[in-house]
């Protein structure tokens, strides 16, 4: 128990026979259950979680899920929210059965959905004291492009580190979302969080530490990920815009988003059809077809611009800025944590409004 609140942590684990006895071992003691998910592992992980099972979990509460046939850290995840949601659990903590996630900082996040200052807690690695010296370089990068694309898909614009996987959801957010929608593989957290959006969920950055060289190995490959999931993003972006502001509401932002998408393409086609006939015919461009492709491009980047303003302001709501809300319990502070009292805490994180998908139609929010 967590401040009155049930907590539950969900691990996924694919072949983490070295490292999910570490994980359970030093799993902190408010967590009421943990709900190891296997995807068929090769190696021992099963027999390892049993074994720690019957010998050290004299309080009953792991309990061993096991798919069975390999569906994705994602469904993994969704597995286990779906048993969180059925034990009734207030919050529902992820953390990766291969030991990244330093078991010090759940509090972190956990403490931010129990206070209410949040329903969506997320660790964000990449503003850590030394992330750019800790973080595989390349691993630091990708990540850095996807969460600035995944800023645009989910609304959250204040989100970064969009691939981390420690985070902590409520029951309530759980029972609204479509877990079985969501994807399935390692895009998850980002499809996670364009669903979080669309019903208007807080969400947090926790800064916290980047864990690598516990003996992990990363399953992800860095190379066909980013790929995969950009265009899931993508895919996303256009999803969000359709349920939030087109079938659950409407909002012209998606008209500023569309014709400016159109204008600058279209602007650009015709640029570039200009030149390459300018070359290849040897003949001059028109000045008013030269003058028509700029027009095309400058008013659609103008169009997008403001879509992305009005985006921004719709989301304002949504967007919960950190603040640690009980810094003694742990007498030290955390990477960027600020200190501040409960009361400061929920005053800056405030983001009322009711609950549903149509309720954050605010153009101009006048929250700050
Ligand atoms: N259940 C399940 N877990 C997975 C699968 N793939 C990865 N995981 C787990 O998800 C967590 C994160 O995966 P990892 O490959 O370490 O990702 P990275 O830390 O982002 O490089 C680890 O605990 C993995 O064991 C899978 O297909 N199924
Ligand atoms: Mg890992």
């Amino acid at each position: 128990m967590y401040e009155g609140k049930t907590v539950a942590v969900v691990v996924p684990c694919y072949n983490e026979q070295t490292q999910i006895g570490t994980v359970l071992e030093t799993m902190p003691d408010f967590v009421d259950r943990v709900l190891v998910v296997d995807d068929q592992s090769r190696d021992d992980t099963v027999a390892t979680v049993q074994r720690y099972v019957q010998e050290r979990d004299r309080a009953g509460r792991i309990e061993l899920i096991e798919h069975r046939q390999n569906q994705g850290v994602g469904r993994a995840i969704t597995t286990g929210y779906e048993r969180a949601r059925e034990l009734e659990i207030d919050i529902t903590a992820v953390m990766a059965g291969d030991g990244q996630m330093a078991p010090a900082e759940l509090e972190l996040l956990v403490e931010q959905v129990a206070h209410g200052a949040a329903d969506y807690a997320k660790g964000n690695r990449l503003f850590y004291n030394n992330a750019w010296g800790t973080i595989p370089k390349h691993r630091f990068l990708g990540n850095a492009f996807l969460s600035m694309l995944t800023k645009v898909a989910s609304g959250y614009w204040h989100s970064v580190d969009s691939q981390t996987g420690y985070t902590a959801i409520s029951l309530e957010a759980l029972r609204l979302l479509d877990l079985d929608g969501l994807y399935p593989r390692y895009g998850y957290p980002n499809d996670m969080l364009v669903h979080l959006n669309v019903w208007n969920m807080r969400v947090v950055d926790v800064p916290i530490e980047p864990v690598y060289n516990v003996g992990e190995q990363s399953k992800m490959k860095i190379w066909k990920v980013v790929p995969t999931i950009s265009w899931l993003i993508f895919k996303g972006f256009l999803w969000r815009m359709g349920h939030k502001y087109i079938i659950h509401n409407f909002h012209p932002l998606v008209l500023f988003y569309a014709t400016g998408a159109l204008s600058s393409f279209g602007g650009s086609l015709l640029g570039l059809y200009l030149l390459v006939h300018r070359f290849t015919q040897g003949t001059p461009v028109a000045t008013t077809s030269a003058l028509f492709s700029a027009f095309l491009v400058m008013s659609g980047l103008q169009l997008l611009l403001f879509g992305m303003w009005f985006d921004m302001e719709d989301n304002r709501m949504l967007r919960v800025l950190y603040r640690r809300i009980a810094p003694e319990r742990r007498g030290h502070s955390q990477g960027l944590a600020a200190s501040a009292s409960p009361d400061e805490t929920l005053r800056l994180a405030a983001a009322g409004g009711e609950r549903g998908p149509s309720s954050s139609s605010r153009p101009f929010g006048t929250d700050d």
